[in-house]
């Protein structure tokens, strides 16, 4: 491969002599394993037990995050690029490499689910990243999620996340499904995949689907303009101008 495609994102570094995969792109339709899983109670049963019996997927991807060259997610909060008529909106990460302080563990800083939506805004369109001194955020405050191969972290959608460079010599890989209650419908403007009724219905994954959305009050930014990199959020990130972590060479 010489670019990135609608199955796999290259890193930046990538050669076709020295391939480098930075995410396998929903990997559910790839993996019938990954796909099997997802609809299982291992995964779904914790969700529901959090926002309730009736779940739909909002989509899944596998960050690579290879030893020596992994590349940083930038701080943002999910919300500013899918908002929904209500934040029962959340990210199931299943740890496929034992992750330590080391490995690029994904961070998040505890409370700001229940804060504004931060700007992810800069110079004019929309970067997906967030200046966490510029928010009030500190990163003395964040908690790496970290434990051994096997484990899941949930995050909220609202709750600011990022991942630095993985610099160490050990992969660090997760799956992340990501899902909402059946009642929450993507704001128009926003990210959130909306190709029709029958589309959006093919994604329940368990529970009953409604035509009733639920609205409750939430802070929201529409993701607009579109920064020039478009793909996945590595290549939107690179509109910020000021980042938090390193990149590799
Ligand atoms: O893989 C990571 O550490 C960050 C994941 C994330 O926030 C994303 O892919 O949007």
């Amino acid at each position: 491969m010489t670019a990135s495609d609608d199955k796999i994102d290259l890193e930046d570094s990538h050669a076709p002599d020295d391939p480098r995969i930075r995410r396998v792109k929903l990997p559910h339709t790839q993996s019938q394993v990954i796909g099997d899983l997802m609809r299982s109670d291992h995964i779904l049963a914790p969700l529901r037990d959090l926002i309730g019996p009736n779940l739909r997927l909002q989509t899944t991807k596998l960050n690579m995050k290879s030893a020596g060259y992994g590349a940083a997610v930038e701080w943002h909060q999910d919300w500013a690029f899918y908002p929904y008529t209500n934040d029962d909106v959340l990210a199931v990460g299943l740890i496929i490499d034992d992750i330590s302080a080391e490995n690029g563990p994904l961070m998040v800083i505890p409370g700001s689910h229940k804060g504004p939506a931060y700007n992810h805004h800069h110079n004019g369109v929309f970067a997906g990243a967030m200046d966490l001194q510029a928010e009030g955020l500190d990163i003395a405050d964040a908690v790496p999620l970290q434990g051994p191969a096997g484990s899941i972290s949930i995050h909220h959608v609202r709750i600011a996340h990022g991942s630095a460079l993985n610099t160490s010599t050990k992969d660090r890989r997760i799956i992340f499904y990501e899902m909402m209650a059946a009642d929450a419908f993507p704001i128009v403007g926003g990210r959130g995949k909306w190709e029709g009724l029958e589309e959006f219905d093919s994604r329940m994954l368990c529970g009953e689907t409604t035509l009733e959305p639920r609205a409750v009050p939430c802070p929201v930014r529409i993701a607009y303009p579109e920064a020039a990199n478009q793909g996945s959020i590595y290549e939107v990130q690179k509109a910020m101008g000021k980042r938090s972590f390193a990149v590799a060479d």
